[in-house]
């Protein structure tokens, strides 16, 4: 198609990029090409720190590469064949896309689109290119979002229109964390009133499987982390109980066991450790004990645990985003934190303007806070 003077253009723009594995993000000038077919750019408003961030910064050998999966912005530009979106909408950036035509969009039943799942190689799903470029070489993306640049490309399907009245400094926490707990709680482990409920990890995604599980009428709802500010903090939440596994003689398994007369009724893996896993198994009752996978493990994967467990009837469910179809259901989750049904804003612990990212990153990496929000230059 022949380009016409409306057509949109390369943006020069400031983006953190990380050139290596754990070295601190260099603020560069970031070419952000125009949206492709079926590609939106957006303008970045506010996006958080997320473990995976973190994790992919420390581990992972894609670079250089720009990072940020939890985010909400205005579309600048669309490209061909777009007609959801136009300049100006306020959106949510999700991590999973929904093509609504595969065979996963169209069960009903998966939240794992074929099309637009998990983006691993830091390029873009439909031609396999970047559409950053730093100092004439191509930069890669992050989980098909890259929000720390103040301009993004994302596929149509990797995007949700919300409301201008929603507040885009807080949203952006449903991107992720906020809704992969609540999801976790509510559409996995479907917690039933009176529940005991134990949570592993009582960061930013176990703190809001703790909401979700306040919400769903759980009467004890105990948290385990070995991070005593963690503990702390997480009584606010609606944490009944804290148990530091550090501070006891046994194993922490038979800790809970022995105060919920053999086993919690559900149980969350939220910081990706399969040990602790097999420790939520063995800490979930015989006959209907769940323990639900939602961290996701960066050094060992492979999970063991006694075969007997499963026989004895307790089950293992995971999610990656709280079973929420990304693109269908999280206005639902928008309008109930309009309606002041769920809250986000007790999450986001410190905000910082977006050339100060590097100590967002420290304080994540330090277990200093829980989120960071990041403030885009307006
Ligand atoms: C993760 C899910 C697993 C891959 C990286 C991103 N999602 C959110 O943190
Ligand atoms: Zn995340």
């Amino acid at each position: 198609m022949e380009s016409s003077s409306s057509a949109p253009q390369v943006i020069t723009c400031k983006g953190a990029v990380a050139w290596g594995a754990g070295e601190a993000l260099v603020m560069e000038e970031v070419e952000v090409s125009p949206p492709q077919p079926l590609e939106i750019r957006i303008k970045v408003v506010s996006t958080s720190i997320c473990c995976s961030d973190l994790a992919a910064w420390k581990h992972h050998t894609i670079f250089p590469r720009i990072f940020g999966h939890e985010a909400s912005g205005v579309v600048e530009s669309v490209g061909q064949g777009v007609t959801e979106f136009k300049e100006g909408d306020h959106v949510l950036t999700v991590f999973i896309g929904e093509c609504m035509s595969c065979k996963m969009c169209k069960s009903g039943k998966s939240t794992i689109c074929q099309v637009l799942g998990l983006e691993k190689k830091g390029l873009m799903h439909s031609d396999q290119k970047t559409r950053f470029m730093v100092k004439g070489k191509p930069v890669y993306h992050y989980c098909a979002v890259s929000s720390f640049s103040e301009y993004t490309v994302v596929h149509s399907g990797c995007a949700v229109k919300i409301s201008p009245h929603v507040p885009l400094e807080k949203v952006c926490l449903l991107s992720c964390g906020v809704a992969a707990g609540l999801g976790a709680a509510w559409n996995v482990a479907d917690i039933s009133k009176g529940s005991t409920v134990v949570i592993f990890g009582l960061g930013t995604v176990g703190l809001s499987v703790v909401q979700g599980a306040k919400l769903r009428g759980a009467s004890r709802i105990i948290g385990v982390d070995n991070n005593p500010r963690k503990c702390e903090n997480a009584k606010a939440f609606g944490i009944t109980e804290v148990v530091d596994p550090n501070s006891c003689k046994e194993p922490i398994a038979q800790v809970i066991k022995g105060i919920t007369d053999g086993g919690a009724d559900f149980c969350f893996e939220c910081v990706g450790d399969s040990d602790m896993l097999t420790n939520a198994l063995e800490s979930c009752c015989d006959g209907w004990g769940v323990t639900v996978a939602l961290g996701v493990p960066r050094v060992k994967p492979k999970i063991s645990a006694h075969y007997s467990l499963f026989l004895r009837g307790r089950t293992l469910k995971g999610s990656i985003f709280g079973g929420w179809k990304p693109k269908s259901d999280l206005p639902s989750l928008v309008e109930k934190y309009m309606n002041k049904e769920i809250q986000i804003d007790d999450y986001i612990t410190h905000n910082l303007p977006f050339d100060e990212i590097n100590k967002a990153f420290n304080l994540m990496a330090e277990g200093k806070c829980l989120r960071c929000v990041i403030h885009m230059p307006r």
